[in-house]
């Protein structure tokens, strides 16, 4: 199975890549797919682009618009640091348990009020989509950001493919539910702490509809490692963080505002909506600043994590403070 971009007419890989960087990024990816079977890496188990080989992936994507030429996070910064709840609750289990979470095989499941339906192999789902690199500023409400080169492909192509009917209002996202593997939804108290499993999320429609909203497959020209949410996982860099649910299993479309992991867990502290907004603190800290990983000093944190020319109007009258 291949993913692949098409070209685009207007704006083929070849002019805005010079030839010879091209060829030699095939030539380096085709390299690290022959190598990579032999290689261990530490929480990886094996290199991504081994795992991408042994899938049958191959990531050919263009550098997309929407991109942010801020300095990216480091690739090692992108995978050791991460909240995955699944793994466990410090930073760097997602990591440390990455080879808890099977990928293969992969259904996922989208449903609901739409009139097509359907339940797809993760290569099919991905495979008729052309790849793009989306450079996004992300931002962890707890206080942390990141600039992560995503590739992926906008969620708006599966919910036109879906037909969603005049009653879809939201979509409701699933992750994956595997207790007997994923050590931090074992029904003990103190590792599942108290969260509902599986993570779920949601989006309004016009939310989900937004070109910036996308379904990311890999990073950094890697299929998604799996602390990053492997095979498939939301990104919606306007959000905080916890809003871009990863290893996403079931897409459905609803009428009503769905239910989501953190709003059950802290309805005080995490609002449905969650919107970048320095204006809004968390009852327990601040949000005017953030730590970019990689840097010392704090910097300012932007309305809208800075995407506000591109979202801003969705929340036309809506109060935000009470919609936070
Ligand atoms: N299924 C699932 N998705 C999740 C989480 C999680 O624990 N489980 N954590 C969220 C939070 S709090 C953040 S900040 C981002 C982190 O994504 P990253 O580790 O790829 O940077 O994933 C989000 N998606
Ligand atoms: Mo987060």
């Amino acid at each position: 199975m291949l993913i692949r971009t098409r070209h685009r007419s207007e704006c083929s890989h070849s002019e805005v890549t010079p030839r010879e960087v091209y060829a030699r990024r095939r030539e380096f990816l085709r390299t690290s797919i022959g190598l990579g079977a032999g290689l261990a890496l530490g929480g990886l188990g094996m290199s991504a682009p081994a795992a991408a080989a042994l899938r049958g992936y191959e990531l050919e994507f263009e550098p997309g618009d929407f991109s942010t030429d801020e300095s990216k996070t480091s690739l090692d910064e992108i995978t050791s640091y991460n909240n995955f709840f699944e793994m466990g609750p410090g930073k760097s289990d997602p990591k440390t348990y990455a080879d808890q979470l099977k990928t293969d095989p992969w259904t996922i499941t989208v449903d609901g009020l739409c009139d097509n339906p359907g339940e797809y192999a993760v290569e099919d789902f991905i495979n008729p989509w052309s790849l793009e690199e989306r450079i996004y500023r992300m931002r962890c409400v707890e206080g942390w950001s990141m600039v992560i080169p995503w590739i992926g492909f906008e969620l708006n192509r599966i919910i036109e493919k879906a037909k969603p009917g005049a009653g879809a209002r939201y979509v409701a996202f699933e992750s994956i539910y595997d207790p007997d593997n994923l050590r931090g939804q074992r029904r003990r108290p103190r590792a599942s702490g108290g969260l509902e499993w599986p993570y779920t999320e949601g989006l309004r429609l016009d939310e989900a509809m937004h070109p910036l909203t996308i379904l990311s497959v890999g990073l950094y020209e890697e299929v998604l490692p799996n602390q990053n949410g492997a095979p498939i996982r939301l990104v919606v860099p306007w959000k905080y963080g916890f809003k871009s649910i990863k290893s996403i299993q079931h897409i459905r479309f609803v009428e009503e505002e769905p239910p989501t992991l953190w709003n059950q867990a802290q309805p005080d502290e995490y609002g449905f909506y969650s919107n970048v907004n320095p204006d809004v603190d968390h009852p327990r800290w601040s949000q005017r600043t953030e730590r970019r990983i990689g840097e010392f000093r704090r910097r300012r944190t932007e309305m809208f994590n800075g995407y506000g020319d591109e979202v801003a109007s969705l929340y036309d009258g809506m109060d935000l403070r009470e919609h936070f």
